[in-house]
């Protein structure tokens, strides 16, 4: 019969063929507490950054065009804001925004041209969850190169574009 212990008055021997049940509960609770931990450690910061890369023959290629592409990753709160541009001299380019392992019918959104008088790309969207992202600096059309520059902007809204 396992000796039946409660509380601080709860004593156990070497010859106790059963731990005290206090052993699994305290064990038990600093389990539980370990994915807070991680949580803490893991919580995204907000993203401010700026690349100037090559689009180039031996890039990744979209798989509707094969046109070239780089990815560049960052992670995100759910109802932050997000915010990318990509620009270029030499190509005209174009966006897309994907979540990790999450189809969201291929792309979260896209953008070929900001207006009719800039071709650059640009997406604005609300973090939809705590996700990974991924961004494909892409050009247009099949077989365009050059370098570009790409602005990753991700964080909390301010409060005036919190308001209703
Ligand atoms: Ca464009």
């Amino acid at each position: 019969m396992p000796v039946r212990t409660t509380g601080c008055d709860s004593t156990t021997t070497a010859a106790d063929p059963y731990p005290s049940p206090e052993m699994p509960i305290l064990l038990l609770r600093r389990l539980a507490l370990a994915p807070l931990f991680l949580l803490v450690a893991c919580s995204p910061k907000p993203v401010d950054e700026t690349h100037h890369g090559t689009l180039a023959n031996g890039d990744s290629q979209h798989p509707r065009d094969h046109s070239w592409y780089d990815e560049y990753t960052f992670e995100a709160k759910g109802g932050w804001r997000i915010e990318i541009e990509l620009s270029s001299e030499d190509f005209d380019p174009f966006l897309e925004l994907r979540r990790d392992g999450v189809d969201d019918a291929e792309w979260l959104q896209q953008n070929d041209d900001i207006s009719r008088e800039d071709r650059g790309s640009r997406i604005t969207v609300t973090a939809p969850a705590d996700d990974t992202y991924r961004v494909w600096a892409n050009s247009l059309n099949f077989g365009e190169s050059g370098a570009y520059t790409l602005r990753i902007t991700a964080g909390p809204p301010s409060s005036s574009e919190q308001a209703p």
